[in-house]
């Protein structure tokens, strides 16, 4: 639904229409009302990083990418906002990496799990993990619903994407030995810190860039190469270095 509100020459047009999905997938059932705040968030973060994909974010998506097509089994981590604001897209990335997708959610819900599910496969997925009895193995270090997940999704991945939380999951994640990427537009929150490769970018400008990049990656079919980016991208130089970019936003350098 695009609100007609918003005229075509709106200097804040594409903001505008991304809250638009996120209202929508509101009303749809998909979005609980605290993934608002949450978009609120990240929206005031992205603001300080010029509403653009810096190059730090372009070398984390690359690592990504990367680490995504060495993976045995990756898994995408899939919340309400993200399938509001960019099902296609992850649906597409799972096709090119080869990665599952898995429903989990922080504020557990069936109903919405479902929708969710529905939503995923509306934009082309196959089976869809994690919903409703199918989460029935346990991460034992955590204490919120997201420790129920997918015996054959995020249970058993080696790698695993987790966009938009800033929480515990990513820790216990990586205490049983998977690798995670996060992708949160929070270069201070715990699961920024925690990940092994963390893209700060605003995930709906990530998707379609990760898309053609692990696209180009997979077309040069070379392990090296993949393994060479992996080795050489330090995740805390790059957070580091996304700070300073938002430090810089801040004392009006830019
Ligand atoms: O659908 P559920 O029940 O799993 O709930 C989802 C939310 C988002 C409500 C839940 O995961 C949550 O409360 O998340 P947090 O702890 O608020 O963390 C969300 C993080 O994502 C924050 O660090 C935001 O800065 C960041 N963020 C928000 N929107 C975007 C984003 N990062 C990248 N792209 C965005 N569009």
């Amino acid at each position: 639904m695009i609100n007609r509100n918003i005229p075509l020459n709106h200097p804040r047009l594409r903001s505008l229409l991304v809250r638009d999905k996120l209202v929508s997938g509101f009303e749809r059932g998909l979005v609980v009302a605290h993934g608002l705040i949450a978009h609120g968030r990240g929206e005031a973060f992205d603001y300080l990083l010029g509403e653009q994909t810096t190059r730090t974010a372009g070398i984390a998506i690359t690592a990504a990418s990367a680490e995504l097509l060495l993976a045995r089994h990756p898994v995408i981590s899939i919340n309400g906002n993200v399938a509001a604001i960019c099902a296609k897209e992850i649906v597409e990335l799972s096709k090119v990496t080869n990665a599952l997708l898995e429903v989990n959610l922080f504020h557990r819900d069936e109903k919405r799990e479902r929708y969710i599910e529905r939503e995923l496969i509306k934009n082309g997925a196959g089976k869809v993990y994690g919903v409703g009895s199918r989460a029935s193995a346990r991460i034992s270090e955590l204490h919120s619903e997201r420790r129920r997940v997918d015996p054959d999704g995020i249970y058993l991945a080696d790698v695993v994407i987790v966009p938009l939380e800033d929480g515990d999951r990513a820790e216990a994640l990586v205490k049983m030995g998977k690798k995670i990427i996060a992708i949160d537009l929070n270069p201070l929150s715990r699961t920024a810190r925690v990940a092994q490769i963390t893209i700060v970018d605003n995930i709906i400008r990530v998707m379609p860039n990760m898309v053609s990049i692990a696209r180009e990656l997979r077309s040069l079919d070379d392990e090296a190469t993949l393994t060479k980016i992996i080795k050489e991208f330090n995740n805390k130089k790059n957070l580091e270095q996304s700070l300073r970019i938002i430090q810089g936003a801040k004392n009006g350098l830019r």
